[in-house]
């Protein structure tokens, strides 16, 4: 600084010379930042939720592994700058005088708007590609998909033949059941997929509002009566996963939860056409209405009462449906 020089020695009494405060705090910045951004990628990421079973999931995973990414410089921001206020701009002993009076720094404030504009923008961006390249991320799109997965529609499904695999997803006070359209419309109180294949649920309900969340799957749609509520997610790894009622639905929603798994596509096409034919011969094909993708409720005694047979489950208090006591006028299911 000019006040210094020693050709002037006149000049008013220099001021005490300021470190580069900017500079250093940027510097710590920087190295805590790659760090902490090191450490989130390549140890924390692999094992961040809900893993890397289906295309969904992982999509997911990558989502939150790329927000935490942004999101640790940010803190680490503040935590720096609060450490260094209190370590190096602490109030000393007798030095009672303000700290310098700051407006207009044209720097800073460019830099804090384009840095959050360029932050803000930029996760629109992401969340938008995110949302539409894994065919509506995992979630409901409601009956008429706008992002569909790719795959081929068919009636009947084969393994290894890329066959996008309908499973309709049924809510009920207080269960989930399964039906497999493209096997003759069979119902399983077990959700099993095939490995690598594209899967469409069609989610709805036979009362109340309930949710389909399969959170290992990277799936989480409501079931709603009288709505066929598509999700779309392709299986990558073999597994066990839970699936849980993510909405209160009554008295039992904390019990609304079953287990699925993903087996390999032959063992899958093993599995459902044997169901098939067990349901075929029981008689409970014949029994359950007709495959639609939303029932109404005249036919909601039929379906579970149907597969109770098979499966042997009932629902809360014995009943697979709410209602009035059996044998009574209007039971809807008397186990
Ligand atoms: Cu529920």
């Amino acid at each position: 600084m000019a006040a210094e020089s020693p050709a002037a020695p006149a000049a008013p009494a220099p001021q005490r010379q300021e470190p580069r405060h900017g500079l250093r705090i940027f510097a710590i910045w920087l190295v805590l930042s790659l760090a902490a951004d090191l450490l989130i990628w390549f140890l924390l990421y692999p094992h961040l939720p809900p893993g890397d079973m289906t295309s969904s999931a992982s999509h997911q995973q990558f989502d939150i592994a790329i927000m935490a990414v942004m999101a640790a410089p940010v803190v680490i921001f503040v935590w720096v700058y609060f450490g260094y206020a209190l370590i190096v701009w602490r109030h000393r002993p007798g030095d009672e005088a303000d700290g310098p009076h700051l407006t207009d720094n044209v720097r800073i404030e460019a830099t804090w708007i384009i840095a959050t504009s360029v932050i803000v923008l930029g996760l629109f961006v992401f969340g938008t590609v995110e949302l539409i390249a894994p065919a509506g991320a995992g979630a409901g799109e409601g009956p008429a998909p706008i992002w569909k997965i790719s795959g081929v529609q068919t009636t009947a499904w084969t393994p290894g033949a890329n066959d996008i695999l309908q499973v309709q997803v049924i809510g009920q006070q207080w269960s989930f059941t399964y039906r497999y359209p493209q096997f003759g419309g069979m119902e399983s109180s077990q959700l099993l997929l095939p490995n690598n294949t594209p899967i469409a649920f069609h989610v709805t309900s036979l009362d109340v509002i309930h949710s389909f969340w399969a959170y290992l799957l990277g799936v989480k749609a409501d079931a709603n009566p009288s709505v066929d509520n598509v999700a779309y997610t392709k299986t990558k790894q073999l597994g066990q996963f839970v699936v849980r009622c993510n909405e209160l639905c009554g008295l039992w929603h904390g019990a609304m939860f079953n287990y699925g798994r993903v087996v390999t596509p032959s063992a899958f096409n093993t599995w459902a056409m044997a169901l098939q034919t067990r349901e075929q011969n029981i008689g409970v094909l014949a029994a359950l209405p007709a495959y639609s993708l939303t029932y109404d409720p005249t036919v909601v005694p039929q379906l579970g009462k149907a597969v109770i047979k098979v499966d042997g489950i009932t629902g809360a208090n014995g009943y697979y449906y709410p209602g009035p006591q059996a044998g009574t006028p209007g039971d809807p299911v008397s186990p």
